[in-house]
């Protein structure tokens, strides 16, 4: 039998499972390196840990490993049930207040190497969590894609620390949860029409997070998203890289200025405030800042006759 002890948590609705012990040996190197060692050659412990039977397509799982940064604290590789990904604003919220819960960190700021940067968060007396994240950019602005005779959507390609394509074109389906089935085939079908249409990040990665925005009705809140997440659930929180994204998209239309804080409402109704300053550069330089609670400490369990112990079989 083998033991994995994890802490959950959840930030602003979107769970996020701390792996403590039991991971994978993945050498040397920068934590870039590392995930993608993780990546290449760990599907079955990534699986294990947060597809069902002992997770769900809606959680998004956090490896510590040692950071190459002298000046962090720890590095991190965030995953969910198809892979892993770049940055993860909740993941990084849950992670704050796992360390605080186990005592490993006190209140202050705390940096934090990913794969994708250096990322710091700030731990207030209040719990709230404030996570300055990777430089973000809006790279191609009003791109179209066809999605099927007589449709297509009109967005914008940004980096938050993963891909998003971001429209306020939702199909006419309000952005409420009595939608949610609509939304996320929509989002599914401009991916796969992204993909097809050979439109990536300016890297060549694939945009793998669909992000649909509108009004809130929120007095708090500058505007309401439904984030697509690649494994296909949708964010229960308003996504943090995605709201980096959104930000550099605000930013480079000249809506938001530096320094001025804004709401970010999730699809459940939750908030992250945000806000960025310009680097050196003029690159924008995020802030997103939100809350966690601690859900449980786990023991998972694999025994080797388990046909599910990698995960359900897909
Ligand atoms: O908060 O950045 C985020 C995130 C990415 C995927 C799920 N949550």
């Amino acid at each position: 039998m083998r033991r994995i002890h994890a802490i959950d948590s959840h930030s602003e609705g979107e769970p996020t499972r701390v792996i403590l012990n039991g991971g994978p040996d993945l050498g040397q190197g920068s934590v870039r390196e590392l995930s993608e060692r993780f990546a290449r050659d760990h599907g079955d412990f990534r699986r294990a840990t947060v597809d069902e039977p002992r997770g769900s397509e809606v959680l998004v799982g956090a490896l510590l490993v040692p950071p190459r940064a002298a000046d962090c604290a720890a590095g991190v590789i965030f995953f969910n049930t198809v892979g892993t990904l770049g940055m993860c604003g909740h993941g990084m919220m849950g992670l704050a207040r796992t360390l605080a819960h186990l005592g490993r960190i006190q209140c202050g700021t705390h940096r934090i190497e990913t794969p994708v940067g250096v990322v710091a968060f700030t731990l207030s007396d209040d719990g709230s969590i404030a996570v300055a994240n990777v430089a973000s950019r809006r790279t191609t602005k009003d791109v179209r894609v066809e999605l099927q005779a007589n449709d297509a959507v009109c967005g914008d390609v940004a980096w938050g620390g993963n891909w998003f394509f971001i429209t306020a074109d939702t199909g006419q389906h309000p952005l409420d949860r009595a939608h949610a089935d609509r939304l996320t085939s929509r989002a599914w079908l401009i991916r796969r029409e992204l993909a097809r249409a050979g439109i990536t990040g300016d890297d060549g990665s694939p945009i793998d997070h669909i992000e649909f925005t509108g009004p809130s009705q929120r007095s708090d809140c500058a505007w309401r998203s439904f984030v697509l997440c690649p494994g296909g659930a949708y964010d229960r929180s308003p996504c943090g890289t995605g709201t980096s994204a959104k930000l550099a998209c605000l930013a480079a239309d000249g809506k938001v200025a530096a320094g001025v804080r804004v709401g970010a409402e999730s699809f459940v109704g939750t908030r992250f405030e945000a806000w960025y300053q310009r680097g050196a550069d003029g690159a924008v330089l995020p802030t997103v800042a939100g809350r966690a609670w601690i859900t449980a400490e786990v023991c998972l369990l694999l025994e080797a006759s388990d046909p599910c112990a990698a995960g359900i079989p897909r």
